[in-house]
């Protein structure tokens, strides 16, 4: 049955059995600006709230990396940013997520966003990147981070 079925829906049943089997991702920006990383501190939930991370959250259904990072830093920052290359290797999150993070630049002008839905934004230098409290998933990418500032 389950053959057949499969015979007759064909490619978009299989399309859909590969979203669900693949690892859901949350996508992070290193959004880089003169040698300076954009960090955000969370505000919620409770247990994060005051550390620090990268913008970014959950992928929707049918949305691809890009256009979920885009669409976060909009609603974080108010900022349309440009998506460049992978930074770091994928790290696995709770529940089965893993977070994959992208290097970005702003894409208008360059001045430091806005808080939108946080506590606080900054510009943080490579030399002062172990200085504040990120999340853990993204303590794993610091090293990748401070790469990519000063390679430019
Ligand atoms: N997360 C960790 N580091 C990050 C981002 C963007 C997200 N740089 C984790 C925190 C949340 C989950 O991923 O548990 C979903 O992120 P969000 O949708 O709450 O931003
Ligand atoms: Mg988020």
């Amino acid at each position: 049955f389950v053959l057949r079925l499969l015979r007759r829906r064909g490619a978009a049943l299989r399309s859909r059995i590969a979203e669900l089997v693949a690892a859901p991702v949350v996508v992070a920006a290193a959004i880089v600006h003169k040698g300076h990383v954009l960090a955000q501190q969370r505000s919620y939930p409770e247990h994060l709230a005051g550390r620090w991370e990268l913008p970014g959250g959950r992928v929707e259904a049918g949305e691809t990396d890009e256009a979920a990072l885009v669409r976060e830093c909009v609603e974080e920052l108010g900022a349309r940013i440009r998506v460049g290359e992978r930074v770091g290797p994928d790290v696995p999150l709770p529940k089965g997520y893993v977070m994959r993070t992208y290097a970005a630049t702003l894409a208008d002008g360059d001045e430091l966003p806005e808080a939108l839905e946080h506590l606080a934004v900054e510009w943080v230098p490579a030399d002062r990147i172990a200085e504040l409290d990120w999340l853990d998933p993204d303590i794993a990418l610091l090293p990748d981070i401070g790469e990519l500032l000063t390679a430019a």
